[in-house]
């Protein structure tokens, strides 16, 4: 080689690993962060209400936390932490904002009393975070102060607004099509993207998936980016269900699903009206309650800033997405996940898949017939 070619080889190089090392820095989710997590204490949460302001101040508090997951700032001053509690069975957004401020408080959304559950855009909460689309159930708001060693305390008013999101057609009265992947694999297949298997696979998980699904209802049995445990880094697949005829009312597509993915992580919902040539994303009630990371350059099957479940649904949550545009055709629905170059979770659970809406007309009578009784 000539001395050009070997000096830009070199080059490209040191510019790749450059670029590597710059994308695992940015991350505080990894094992040094797991390490020190758990310090935050809970024992003193002041319960909050929605749409009640409340004053604040950290004074005479001390410092059991530093940082907050995906958020490189020093939370050196003493925090504050507020409970609210939100009523199901509905997902909520909420946001949490802070006013009246003096000496640089931050604010922080958890979805459990752990520092490493921070659900809140943007992810540095400086006087606002939201959190979208979330299950019922109990969150932490903590108040911190920036800094490495306040010694002026911080003071806030703190107003949490919420927004009870309603599904737009689920539950449904009449059911098109219902596969319960607690009883079956329901003919579930395979589909390549990104630079190879999940595993996707049906049966009954390993690891920390939990075992009482949508309304109540028992799981057993899941369709899963890997059976054995947290999905693979630098993997992508699709898993496919389907052809479904979607006769005239069959309008609104509902799943009952568990996912705990990095935030640089992804999985959507898509649909093919031509046996899975092309695929359309379609997007839940209220829209996913996340993006793949902007920096995720190295994301499998989904792009970079793509909306999708990722983050940590904690419980097995329902999400409805209207299929309107749909009806009358025949469709497949896929569910794609992608995974960066580093740290895994999880992963994504389908429990089940139903299809319905009201005031269903089979185009024929009899073939009707013929499907409702291989769902009853
Ligand atoms: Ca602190
Ligand atoms: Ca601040
Ligand atoms: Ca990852």
């Amino acid at each position: 080689m000539r001395l050009g070619t070997i000096l830009l080889s070199i080059l490209l190089v040191l510019t790749t690993v450059t670029m590597v090392v710059a994308e695992e820095k940015e991350k505080l989710t990894g094992p040094d962060f797991e390490q020190t997590r758990g310090l935050l204490n809970c024992t003193n949460a002041i319960p909050i209400q929605c749409g009640v302001p409340v004053t604040g101040t950290n004074a005479g508090l001390t410092s059991n936390v530093m940082l907050y997951s995906g958020c490189a700032w020093n939370e050196g001053g003493g925090e504050v932490v507020y409970t609210l509690t939100l009523p199901g069975p509905n997902v909520w957004t909420f946001t949490a904002t802070l006013t009246n401020v003096t000496n640089d408080p931050d604010i922080f959304i958890l979805s459990a009393c752990d520092e490493a559950t921070n659900i809140g855009s943007p992810l540095c909460g400086n006087t606002y975070q939201t959190a979208s689309l979330k299950p019922a159930g109990t969150y932490y708001i903590v108040v911190d102060q920036y800094g490495s060693a306040p010694t002026t305390p911080a003071t806030w008013t703190l107003t949490v607004t919420c927004t009870e999101v309603l599904p737009p057609c689920c539950p449904f009265p009449e059911t098109c099509y219902f596969l319960d992947f607690n009883e079956s694999p329901n003919g579930w297949y395979s589909l390549a993207c990104g630079s190879g298997p999940v595993p996707w696979g049906w049966g009954a998980p390993a690891g920390s998936v939990p075992t009482v699904a949508c309304d109540g209802v028992p799981r057993t049995n899941v369709l899963i980016t890997n059976l054995a445990g947290n999905y693979p880094v630098s993997k992508g697949e699709a898993a496919v269900v389907g052809p479904f005829q979607l006769y005239s009312g069959c309008r609104c597509l509902e799943i009952c699903h568990y996912y705990y993915m990095e935030t640089w992580d992804g999985g959507n919902v898509r649909i093919s009206t031509d046996n899975g040539a092309t695929w359309t994303r379609i997007a839940p009630a209220g829209g996913y309650p996340g993006v793949v990371y902007s920096g995720a350059t190295s994301i499998q099957c989904l792009t970079p800033s793509e909306p999708c479940f990722n983050g940590n649904s904690t419980t097995f949550v329902r999400s409805c997405f209207d299929i309107t545009p749909y009806e009358g055709q025949t469709v497949l629905v896929g569910f794609f996940f992608g995974a960066d170059s580093s740290v895994s979770y999880r992963g994504w659970a389908i429990k089940w898949l139903k299809i319905g809406g009201i005031d269903i007309s089979p185009v024929e009578g009899k073939s009707w017939g013929a499907i409702k009784a291989l769902y009853q």
